[in-house]
């Protein structure tokens, strides 16, 4: 067990008490409404993060109130459960603007969070690589800057024209600087990302030259992503009851049903609302699945709400850049699950833990690959030449005829590359 499982899990430490809220507002966006699922999901996060939800707070009416978030009268319930269930902190399982959490502060007496928030904290808790320290790192400080001028105008606010005594001078220098550090922090982190990427860049053409095909684990979190890929490869990386199990990237060998290698890929779960701070910042990681060759959507099908949940994921993909990749769906603790199993095309039910339905996914995954091989005749521009190069090493090139305008080329591709010289597909004798 590692350091931070043993921090989440230490019981001997008193856990902060939490109380939920919510907000299901009829003019609110579908995505960003509270209802039962996602406040039961909202539980279940607190907990990952090691607080003790004890009671939940659902308010319905027309839209959020601008300045408390709430109605008065539900911030007034609120406050008395509070009070009485003896909590150290409450729960949104909305965004709140930097002024709502204020006031909400103020009004309960105690540290308001929001699902941003929540979320950031326990990827914070859970990153491992240093990778993945440096990007919740820095969607942390992008969540956290806006907030920091806000506290200012809030002060300033407070005391009509003029800021109270203590705050001006040296309270705004000390901001000043806060935030200039920050905005240096952010440079930074940027920076070191972006030679992630390009260190990531490099591996991947790597790849490419030996033209072995990625096959992305992709899926809402906890559906086991991070099972599949032990069962299917025998490995052993890290699974759990939790959310937010996996933040690296971890890539393995796969061995296909009728020969043939694969590279599979396991990544971050997605989540309803997951936080655009953190989907920018995960960009180099996340990115890795725009480059799969086919993606295995891994659904949680004994969770009676993965349907919704399966419609995040696809947003996210398609969110991603991905939308095009082709999909085989898996669906997942059919163990667990008594109802009718679906059966379409591109369907294949599992059970990860025990292995049932692993032969005939694999089978499906050599399947689908091969099935998504193309051939392809290019007409390519002496401009382009480069293109020719990459055909080369990253596909198998069949024939190669030089005209006045074009070289003309026959190649197999894989859909990854596929989708890079379809600007370039010629009609047989066009
Ligand atoms: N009943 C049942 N439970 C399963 C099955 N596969 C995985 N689980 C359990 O589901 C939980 C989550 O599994 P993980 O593999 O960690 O899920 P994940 O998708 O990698 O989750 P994150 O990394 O948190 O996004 C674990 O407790 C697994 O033991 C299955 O086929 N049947
Ligand atoms: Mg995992």
């Amino acid at each position: 067990m590692t350091q931070g499982d043993t921090a989440i899990q230490d019981t001997t430490v008193k856990k902060e008490r939490a109380a939920l809220a919510g907000l299901a507002a009829a003019s609110m966006d579908a995505a960003e409404r509270s209802d039962e699922a996602s406040m039961d999901e909202l539980w279940r996060l607190t907990e990952t993060a090691g607080a003790e939800p004890v009671c939940t707070v659902l308010q319905n009416r027309d839209k959020p109130d601008p300045h408390s978030f709430l109605g008065l009268g539900k911030v007034q319930e609120l406050k008395e459960a509070v009070q009485n269930e003896g909590c150290d902190l409450v729960v949104f399982d909305n965004d709140l603007t930097p002024s709502q959490a204020r006031v909400l502060e103020e009004a309960m007496g105690v540290r308001v969070l929001d699902r941003t928030g929540l979320i950031l904290d326990i990827f914070a808790q859970r990153a491992r690589t240093r990778e993945g320290k440096l990007q919740v790192e820095l969607a942390q400080y992008r969540y956290i800057l806006p907030r920091l001028t806000g506290m200012w105008t809030h002060l300033k606010r407070q005391a009509g024209t003029s800021a109270p005594i203590g705050t001006r001078g040296p309270g705004e220098t000390q901001l000043e600087t806060d935030r200039r550090h920050i905005r240096r922090r952010i440079q930074k982190l940027t920076e070191e990302l972006e030679q992630v990427r390009r260190v990531r860049g490099t591996q991947r053409r790597q790849r490419e030259r030996n033209a072995v095909p990625v096959v992305a684990l992709v899926g809402y979190t906890n559906a086991g992503k991070s099972t599949l890929l032990n069962t299917l490869t025998g490995d052993s990386i890290q699974t759990g009851d939790r959310l937010f199990d996996t933040l690296d990237t971890t890539t393995r060998k796969l061995d296909l049903a009728e020969g043939g290698q694969a590279l599979l890929s396991d990544t971050v779960g997605f989540i309803r609302k997951l936080p655009t701070e953190l989907v920018d910042a995960f960009k180099a990681t996340l990115e890795e699945l725009t480059y799969a060759d086919i993606l295995l959507h891994v659904i949680d099908i004994s969770n009676p709400d993965w349907e919704a949940q399966v419609r995040v994921v696809e947003d996210l993909i398609a969110r991603l850049g991905a939308g095009q990749t082709p999909c085989l769906r898996v669906y997942n603790k059919c163990d667990a699950y008594a109802g009718r199993l679906p059966a379409g095309e591109d369907e294949v039910c599992v059970c990860a833990r025990t292995g049932e339905g692993t032969g005939a996914l694999l089978y499906a995954i050599g399947r689908k690959l091969s099935g998504e091989l193309r051939r392809v005749e290019l007409a390519i521009p002496y401009a382009k030449a480069a293109l020719l190069e990459r055909l080369r090493r990253e596909a198998n090139v069949l024939d190669v005829r030089y005209t006045d305008e074009a070289v003309r080329v026959l190649a197999v591709v894989r859909p990854a590359l596929r989708e890079d010289v379809r600007p370039y597909e010629a009609l047989r004798d066009g």
